[in-house]
Formats: C-alpha cells, sequence, structure tokens
C-alpha cells in the first residue's frame, strides 16, 4: 500500500498541518505519476498538432493519440477504435447524443426514459432536446433503499420510448444498477439504451460487447486521468445515421459553399484541434490501472465500504442515504439536523476531504427530502487507518453541531 500510495505525489501534503485524508475519489480521483509524466513528456517532446501536420512532431501526436484510443477502444472491448469518440467528458457525451441523436429521432409524443437517481447531466440534455421538439423525459423512480424500481422501469417501458438512458452507478449513493437486465428488457422492446458510465469505470471492468449497450459515457479524470477529457462509445450502427454535433476542421472530408460532406467515424464527431495531451494521459491512467488490477482494486474498494460503513453506522444520529444490495465503495451520510456544508467544513479542519451538497442530483435530493449528504468516496489507494480518521473526527464534528 505505501508503495501504490507513493504513485499519487498528491496524497503525501498536510492539510491544516494534518497528512490529507482525501475520501472525495468520485468527484475526481487522484493522478499518478504514471499520467503526469506521460502528459509532461508529451509536451516536452512531442507537442503538435495530430492529423495535419507531415512534419516528425505532428506524425508523433497523431500515433501518441490514436494509440490513446486503441488502448480506451480495447480497455472497454469496443470492436472498432471507430466508435471510441473523444469528447470533453460524460456531460459532453451525453449532449452529443441528445443533440444529435436526440435531435434526429426525437418527435412530438416520445419520451426519453431516466431515473430518479440521475446525475444532472443525463437529465438537462433530455430536458433540452425534449423541450424543443415536444418529447417528454419520463422518470423512473427509487425505492427507499436507493435502489431502481424495476417493475416501475418495466412498466414506463412502451411504444413512446426512444430511449432508456440510465446512470450505471449513482454518484450520490453508490448504487449499482442491474445494467445487463436494463439492456436485455429495453432492446426486446426495439429501444436503445445509453449508459452513463463516469462512476462505473473507476469500479470495474465494462466490457460495452458484452453489455451490448448502444452508448456509453465517461471521463477520463474519475479514472485517474485529466479533466476535460472523455468518451463516448457508440454501435457503429447509430454513429453512422447520426448527424454531426459540432461542425469546424478535421469533422469534414469536402467543405464548399455549395454543401460539405463529412469525415469518417470517429471524426465526424470530433470538430477542432482536440485534447490531444488529454488522450495521452487517460491511456496512461487506463495501463495504470490494468498494472494495478481490478482483482486488487475491487477487493480493496469491498473491504473499505464494508469497514467505512461498520464505523459509521455506530456513530449516534448519523444516518446513510442509499443502501442498496449492490454498491460502490460510496457512502452518502448525514449527522441529526447537521447542515452537510458544516460537517464537510469541520471535516476539512482535520485535512479530511469529503464532498458535500446535492452531488448534482437535486431530483434524488427532492426525492429523499434532503438538502444534500455529505460523501465519502473511497478507491484503491484509501487505507482502514483514513476510515478511522474520519471516523473520530465525524464524532468530533457531531459533538460541535448538535
Ligand atoms: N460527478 C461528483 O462529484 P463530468 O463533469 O462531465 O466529468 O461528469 C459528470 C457526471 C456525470 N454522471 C455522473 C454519474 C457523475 O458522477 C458525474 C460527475 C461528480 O459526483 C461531479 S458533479
Amino acid at each position: 500500500m505505501d508503495k501504490i500510495r507513493e504513485d499519487f505525489p498528491a496524497l503525501n501534503q498536510l492539510i491544516h498541518g494534518l497528512p490529507l485524508v482525501y475520501l472525495d475519489n468520485a468527484a475526481t480521483t487522484q493522478k499518478p505519476l504514471a499520467v503526469i509524466e506521460a502528459i509532461d513528456g508529451y509536451y516536452r517532446n512531442d507537442n503538435s498538432n495530430v492529423h495535419r501536420g507531415v512534419h516528425t512532431l505532428s506524425q508523433r501526436a497523431t500515433d501518441a493519440y490514436e494509440g490513446a484510443r486503441a488502448t480506451i477502444a480495447e480497455y472497454i472491448g469496443a470492436k472498432s477504435t471507430s466508435e471510441v469518440i473523444f469528447t470533453r467528458g460524460t456531460t459532453d457525451s451525453i449532449n452529443l447524443v441528445a443533440a444529435s441523436f436526440g435531435g434526429t429521432y426525437l418527435k412530438a409524443g416520445d419520451e426519453v426514459l431516466v431515473s430518479e437517481m440521475e446525475h444532472h447531466s443525463n437529465i438537462v440534455p433530455w430536458q433540452l432536446i425534449c423541450n424543443r421538439v415536444g418529447a417528454t423525459v419520463r422518470t423512473i423512480p427509487v425505492t427507499d433503499a436507493g435502489e431502481l424500481d424495476y417493475p416501475a422501469f418495466k412498466a414506463s417501458l412502451s411504444t413512446k420510448t426512444k430511449l432508456v438512458a440510465l446512470t450505471h452507478v449513482s454518484n450520490a449513493l453508490g448504487t449499482i444498477n442491474p445494467v445487463k437486465d436494463i439492456i436485455t428488457e429495453a432492446h426486446a422492446m426495439g429501444i436503445p439504451v445509453l449508459l452513463d458510465g463516469a462512476q462505473a469505470v473507476p469500479h470495474g471492468r465494462v466490457d460495452v460487447a458484452e453489455l451490448d449497450v448502444d452508448f456509453y459515457c465517461f471521463s477520463s479524470h474519475k479514472l485517474f486521468g485529466p479533466t476535460g477529457f472523455g468518451v463516448l462509445y457508440g454501435k457503429r450502427e447509430f454513429l453512422e445515421v447520426m448527424p454531426p454535433y459540432q461542425g469546424g476542421g478535421d469533422m469534414i472530408d469536402v467543405v464548399d459553399f455549395a454543401g460539405t460532406t463529412f469525415n469518417d467515424l470517429p471524426y465526424k464527431f470530433e470538430a477542432g484541434t482536440p485534447h490531444i495531451a488529454g488522450a495521452i494521459g487517460m491511456a496512461a491512467a487506463i495501463k495504470y490501472v490494468n498494472s494495478i488490477g481490478f482483482g486488487f482494486i475491487q477487493n480493496q474498494e469491498a473491504g473499505l465500504l464494508h469497514y467505512a460503513t461498520q464505523q459509521l453506522t455506530a456513530i449516534d444520529g448519523l444516518r446513510i442515504i442509499g443502501e442498496a444490495k449492490d454498491k460502490a465503495s460510496v457512502i452518502s451520510f448525514l449527522i441529526g439536523s447537521a447542515h452537510p456544508y458544516d460537517v464537510g467544513t469541520i471535516l476539512d479542519k482535520f485535512g479530511i476531504a469529503v464532498r458535500t451538497g446535492h452531488h448534482c442530483t437535486q431530483p434524488l435530493m427532492k426525492r429523499f427530502g434532503i438538502p444534500g449528504t455529505v460523501r465519502a468516496s473511497f478507491t484503491f489507494y484509501n487505507t482502514r487507518a483514513e476510515i478511522d480518521r474520519l471516523e473520530i473526527a465525524i464524532r468530533k464534528a457531531a459533538a460541535m453541531l448538535l
């Protein structure tokens, strides 16, 4: 563990005079040296634009950029690199599908099915497009335990449903949704499925071919890579017929005032100079995760989740929000009537980083009748000793606030 933690320089610092306990991994993970060095190396040695130059640096940059696409495609089990579109992140990926797929195929009276536990970025893009075309965003309720109401999901599917857009793992509750069953159910009625995988990819191997998912969206920065970069995986049969999302350089074939033709996949959806260092950094992150292995990662996270749940539930007045049977290493909680911001501010004084607030899931907070939660999210570099520090700090916060 010491050796793993040495890979993450940001973990090794004092906050308010105490060693940092970083438990905000669902917001963004820390970056290993392998990622920092890959980005540094690119800017030091190979910095150039891609797909545009015959000179050596441009070729090196292009090779690294397209090499990253191959690494990412292999990682998620995509059949072809042409199904892997580079975006600014999960939010951008969902907006792309909403604007291009939604803008083309959604008509008045149609429905897009989302759940009550969605992040705003899997709600608002659908509201924007549905409002434009006269379609409706329909919601699947969430149970008291924070699970998807599966019978309600089944009952919501109809001939009006043109897309099911669901989160794979809830950022606010940690709930892991039964996505394989959901996809099978939707496909049986000919309905495509988009999954928001922002919180799923850091916790386990996702195989898009095995899932048979139609669109899969995720961000690099929650997977130990750089911010501002992410992926839209889409099945070729959809991407081929979807119109471009944005216009500009690289996404065209021939431009003429009489009419413009577009580049092949995936470039049709990648207008302008891309985040080259982002792609290189994300590929380095994937190689790093592969070197650690999901066997170790999942074992570590399951142990931390179990230990933290046990330690935290022993605290008087502490209530966990989200008790799904199948859960990622996330604990959202409230202590008595204390406001989450106050708890988070006190925890910071003890050197502990957690997230507080509505976690960009306001409808979910409304469902539970709460203003927000305090969220501790763990990854493989966290330790039981850190959870002990969290527990002690929560007890002190409770003594101060209640
Ligand atoms: N959730 C959190 O603290 P971007 O910002 O595009 O990289 O990811 C958006 C997003 C989409 N879906 C889910 C399930 C997410 O968790 C997030 C980001 C962070 O929970 C920041 S709000």
